[in-house]
């Protein structure tokens, strides 16, 4: 057979690259940038090249495994199903359906036949324990976005082909290729900033490879952001230079906000973050004075005590000096399918609620119907008779990547049931009775749900699957609808496709009522989670209405388009894109305002001695693609960085063993000497630790790092979001006494 090529958006990262899959005979035979994607224009990582190590990778699951004797055994699907069938249904028949709990990845973001389905199975289980790995990451800036702006999803981004001054608070998307944020070729974006004269300033406890290329790098004490931004805020108050220009008339509580961050000046809050008034001065008059500039604050902002206020601090920010909903500042994608904020009646809706539920183990609030991951171990263990009794677990690895891991491991084991979808035997999926394998990325077509919704650019785009399925295997839409169907009490072989067409016309009836014939005929080729796409599409702002608009989009038409469709720059979107029930922009939630108490607390506090932060590196992803050969391959990257002060102090040189310890637990891991860390701060990366009994990956099991989790409580949040605090935490360092080997006799 010829070499054929296929377009495939990449679904590693939030940067959905397109890329072109040159195969032939079933093999991949190189992996490319696509040149003529409009989106991402020919940018690819590593990751994206070891999609082809992904698709072949031995250890990657391609049967049902069933665990007999606590060993797994590969099944059939029907035995897998019986099995889950026996499994779980007691114990929702003996104790109800909120003793299921369920508990999502990552990847549930970058795969639409998860994403899509599994909020069918979820409402189908019908249980109020849901938990997802945004508790570890973004949850305070739903919160903040939600309450400011009445929608969870009204994330704005820097626009960054136009704006003059970036500055990067708390994220390096130069490792990360961008956040809450899709922006391929973060690196040549930058680089054409700087050429027109722009500037880049980066703010963070590590002098990162974002900082590197940036004009100028300000160190940050871990979690003193909140106290910077107050301090920014203050500034612009006090020295004149709030302009809100458009937006003056859409805001409410500007006169409150001015009130209220009275008490923190530029120098009260400079020995807490750790940045010299002057500096922190400056930077307020750079952003009110700067025409197009932008304020962009990610992970590092929101896995910290303050979380929620950073996020919303930021956008206040960028409100006050005129740059929000602006060109060059930041703006508001409106995607083609799927979003929120492109629905219902523009200006003004009902906003969202917070805590309509409560956990049984801990007072931490419900968010976007969810609890967070970090609770579910003492929802398993310390709720009494209303506790967990069963998982479900989605594309997730929360022992390596929640704190304190091992409690839940320990946890998990404890369950009457578990089952797992996912393509690995990870650290987690090891406790499941059955695990149920996706499919190879390779293997499945594609859409994006979610990163359209923060993408630097507007595009509609759609990848065909690249090899078809093998025999016998059910893409992940079919095993979740068969999974509902098992859930909703109709046995274990219900078809997937009767099911799917069943929960669609009923989706379709509650919209459109006496249309629905109609509609469900005009998507009657598709089915899964293409003939959501289309009805989504159709029915969205660049959509064809069904007919009404024909030169608007639907499905075929994008089909018709290998790498899809530009739908150009942002444009401003306020007020129409404003869902709160006031039709204004919030400055100054209530509960935001009251938890400026805590901040007032911490300021008399003083900063920890030594401080914990994590890191990514561009070959790796959370816990996964350890195993996988073109990106293991190369130096250890699960090292300590710490600075040279540091290391002197503690007596460690460079590849010397430290012992590092927090939460009750001690690691020995290789330093790092590094002048890029700031003093006092030690940085290690998450999602290692691959020494696990029972974890199915051989490579990554070779070079299993350290499991940094384990240092980090599971208890300490941000109360507002129930977000895990993970970075800026206190920890012990020495150097590692090796016990002495005495010689064999
Ligand atoms: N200390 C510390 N901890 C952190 C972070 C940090 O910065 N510091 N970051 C946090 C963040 S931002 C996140 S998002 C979480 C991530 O936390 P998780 O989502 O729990 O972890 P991942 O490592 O992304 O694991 C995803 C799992 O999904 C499986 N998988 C991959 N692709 C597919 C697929 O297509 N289908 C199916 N069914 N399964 C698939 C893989 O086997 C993998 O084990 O980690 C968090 N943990
Ligand atoms: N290669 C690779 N890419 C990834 C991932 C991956 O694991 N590997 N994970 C993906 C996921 S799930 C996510 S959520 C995104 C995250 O994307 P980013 O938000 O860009 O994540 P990081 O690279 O962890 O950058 C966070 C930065 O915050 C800094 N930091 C730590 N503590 C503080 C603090 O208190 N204040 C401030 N201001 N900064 C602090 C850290 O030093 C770090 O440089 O990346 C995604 N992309
Ligand atoms: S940057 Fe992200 S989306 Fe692009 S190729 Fe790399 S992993 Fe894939
Ligand atoms: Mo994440």
């Amino acid at each position: 057979m010829a070499v054929e090529t296929s377009y495939r958006i990449c679904p590693l990262c939030e940067a959905c690259c397109g890329l072109e899959i040159a195969h032939e005979d079933g093999k991949v035979v190189s992996v490319r940038g696509a040149e003529n994607d409009p989106f991402s224009q020919g940018y690819i990582c590593p990751k994206g090249v070891a999609l082809a190590d992904l698709h072949d990778d031995p250890d990657r699951l391609r049967t049902p495994m069933i665990k007999r004797n606590g060993r797994f055994e590969e099944s059939t699907w029907d035995e897998a199903f019986a099995e889950i069938e026996r499994g779980l249904m007691p114990v929702i028949a003996k104790h109800g359906r909120e003793a299921v709990g369920a508990v999502l990845g990552n990847p549930v973001s970058h795969r639409y036949g998860i994403s899509l389905f599994s909020q069918r199975l979820l409402r189908a289980l019908g249980t109020p324990n849901i938990f997802s790995a945004s508790t570890v990451d973004q949850m305070p800036k739903h919160r903040a976005v939600g309450e400011m702006f009445g929608n969870w999803m009204s994330i704005a981004v820097p626009d960054i082909t136009r704006t003059e001054l970036l500055v990067i608070l708390g994220a390096n998307p130069m490792a990360s290729n961008g956040s809450l944020w899709t922006v391929p070729d973060f690196r040549g974006k930058a680089r054409a900033l700087k050429a027109r004269g722009g500037r880049i300033i980066t703010i963070d406890p590590r002098r990162t490879e974002t900082a590197k290329i940036s004009d100028e790098h300000l160190f940050i004490r871990p979690g003193g952001d909140v106290f910077l931004l107050l301090g920014l805020v203050h500034t612009l108050f006090a020295e004149g230079l709030v302009k809100t220009g458009r937006l003056g008339q859409h805001l409410n509580g500007l006169e409150e906000l001015h009130a209220d961050v009275a008490p923190y000046d530029a120098e009260r809050m400079a020995p807490r973050c750790g940045i010299p008034a002057a500096d922190i001065r400056r930077l307020a008059h750079d952003l009110a004075k700067t025409e197009r500039a932008a304020l962009y604050g990610r992970i590092g902002t929101c896995v910290q005590e303050f979380g929620t206020l950073n996020s919303w601090l930021i956008d206040v920010v960028n409100i006050l000096t005129g740059h929000m909903d602006e060109p060059g500042g930041m703006m508001f994608p409106k995607a083609a399918a799927f979003a929120a904020n492109t629905k219902g009646a523009p200006g003004s809706g009902r906003g969202v609620k917070v805590g309509r539920r409560t956990m049984k183990s801990a007072p931490v609030p419900e968010i976007m119907s969810e609890f967070p991951v970090s609770a579910i171990a003492d929802e398993i263990t310390q709720a009494g008779d209303h506790g967990i009794r069963a998982m479900i677990s989605v594309a997730t690895n929360p022992v390596l990547s929640s704190p304190n891991g091992e409690k839940l491991s320990r946890a998990l084991e404890t369950l009457d049931f578990m089952v797992s979808l996912d393509i690995y035997i990870n650290e987690t999926t090891r406790h499941a009775n059955v695990i149920l394998p996706g499919t190879s990325p390779l293997e499945d077509s594609h859409w994006d749900v979610l990163f359209n919704q923060f993408a630097w650019r507007n595009t509609a785009r759609y990848s065909p699957a690249t090899f078809p399925l093998q025999e016998g295997q059910l893409t992940e839409w079919q095993t979740i609808m068969r999974l509902t169907g098992l859930v909703q009490g109709r046995g274990p072989n219900v078809d997937p496709e009767a099911l799917d067409d069943e929960m669609t016309r009923a989706e379709v009836e509650k919209l459109a009522g006496p249309m629905t014939d109609q509609l469900m005929g005009m998507v009657a080729g598709l089915r899964g989670p293409d003939r959501l796409v289309e009805l989504e599409l159709r029915s969205g702002p660049y959509g064809d209405g069904f007919g009404r608009k024909p030169d608007g989009l639907t499905l075929a038409k994008v089909k018709a388009e290998r790498y899809g469709i530009d739908l150009g720059l942002h444009e401003p979107r306020i007020p129409e894109i404003l869902r709160t029930p006031s039709g204004r922009i919030e400055l100054a939630p209530a509960d935001f305002i009251a938890d400026l108490a805590r901040v007032d607390a911490a300021l008399d506090q003083p900063a920890g001695d030594l401080v914990l932060i994590g890191r990514r590196d561009v070959r790796t992803n959370n816990s996964w693609m350890h195993n996988l050969p073109t990106l293991a391959k190369g130096p250890n990257r699960c090292k300590l960085l710490v600075h040279p002060a540091d290391a002197a102090r503690y007596g460690l040189g460079n590849g010397a063993l430290a012992e590092i310890s927090g939460n009750g637990t001690s690691l020995l891991v290789p330093v790092e000497v590094s002048e890029d860390m700031m003093p006092g701060v030690v940085s290690l990366p998450h999602g290692w630790g691959h020494d696990q009994d029972g974890a199915g990956q051989g490579l990554a099991a070779r070079n299993p790092g350290v499991n940094v989790n384990a240092l980090i409580p599971e208890g300490t949040r941000d109360p507002l979001s129930g977000n895990s605090v993970l970075n800026g935490v206190a920890i012990s360092l020495r150097a590692a006494v090796l016990p002495i080997v005495e010689a064999a006799e």
